[in-house]
């Protein structure tokens, strides 16, 4: 009876392990096939997607002589990383600094497509494709069990909050039903006419912000979401103080994952930038020193 419970739900596959190898140059962010190759990586994380099933364990080795991170977000891409641009954390994991012949391990517990990069070398990329069914109730961006209505104390330690939200497990193009609960910090005493900002940041993006009140110390939200990925649902600013946040997490499934994937791939190559500025600087470099003796010959003339 337990092992047909368990089936029913999909989760009766074998638990494999796979490996992702940080390889050696991928403290740099530009590449030169041709030349230096075992200074510069093509690849910060081999293979850069790799794509398994829920319950499914990734070991990531580090190669590198510097240290790394296996970070869940949005990489800022070959371009990025020559700007300076930092990544946008979505906080599902984060191996923290690892160094050279070290390993971090991560398993996967929900489907869905898991972008990630390394914090102190941003332009670091590599994406999780996990291929498998949605935990039939409601849970956090990581996958794990969330009883519903979750309760949280704000920032400041001011109030206690509730949050519902219907259907449990949230997919894109549903219309949600968001049920808010305001409380002073004793978790009883309900809060009547309270003003807060209710925000969605999904992706690491803020994606929606509208002004709320409470009537009798509840409040409902709805909304329909566009793109798949983790969310966050925020109150803000509750009773006009922007110390007072109160914050969940969980995740939006999308139709597919597979084409985000490849989207996030395609987005964060990019082109060699600093090869090709390094380009332009052999090439003008010689021609402003010949313009600059051909001026002061002329002055002396
Ligand atoms: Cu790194």
């Amino acid at each position: 009876m337990i092992f047909l419970i368990s089936t029913s739900f999909g989760y009766a596959f074998a638990e494999s392990n796979y490996d992702v190898i940080i390889p050696k140059g991928a403290g740099n962010p530009s590449y030169d096939p041709q030349f230096k190759k075992d200074l510069f990586a093509e690849e910060w994380y081999i293979p850069t997607k790799i794509t398994v099933l829920v319950n499914d364990t990734i070991t990531w080795t580090n190669q590198d002589t510097d240290r790394h991170t296996v970070t869940s977000g949005q990489s800022s891409g070959r371009a990025g990383g020559v700007t300076g641009t930092p990544g946008i954390f979505f906080g599902i994991f984060d191996s923290g600094l690892f160094g050279q012949g070290e390993v971090w391990s991560y398993k996967f517990i929900r489907p869905g497509t898991f972008p990630y990069f390394c914090t102190i070398h941003p332009w670091m990329y590599g994406v999780v494709v996990v291929d498998g069914p949605i935990p039939p109730y409601s849970h956090n961006a990581a996958g794990y069990e969330l009883k519903l209505p979750a309760m949280t104390v704000s920032t400041d330690k001011k109030y206690h909050n509730g949050l519902y939200w219907d259907p449990v497990v949230i997919k894109t193009g549903e219309q949600i039903l968001f049920t808010l609960d305001f409380f002073k910090i004793d978790g009883a005493t309900k809060l009547h006419a309270f003003e807060y900002d209710f925000v969605l940041v999904q992706n690491g993006k803020e994606i929606h912000r509208s002004n709320g009140f409470s009537e009798g110390g509840s409040d409902t939200k709805y909304f329909v979401f566009t793109e798949p990925g983790p969310l966050k649902i925020r109150l803000e600013n509750m009773g006009k103080d922007k110390f007072s946040v109160s914050e969940f997490d969980t995740v939006v499934y999308g139709n597919s994952t597979k084409l985000s994937a490849d989207a996030i791939i395609s987005q964060n190559k990019g082109e060699p930038i600093i090869y090709q500025v390094s380009l332009w600087v052999i090439l003008a470099a010689p021609a402003i020193l010949i313009i600059g003796i051909i001026w002061t010959v002329k002055k002396k003339h």
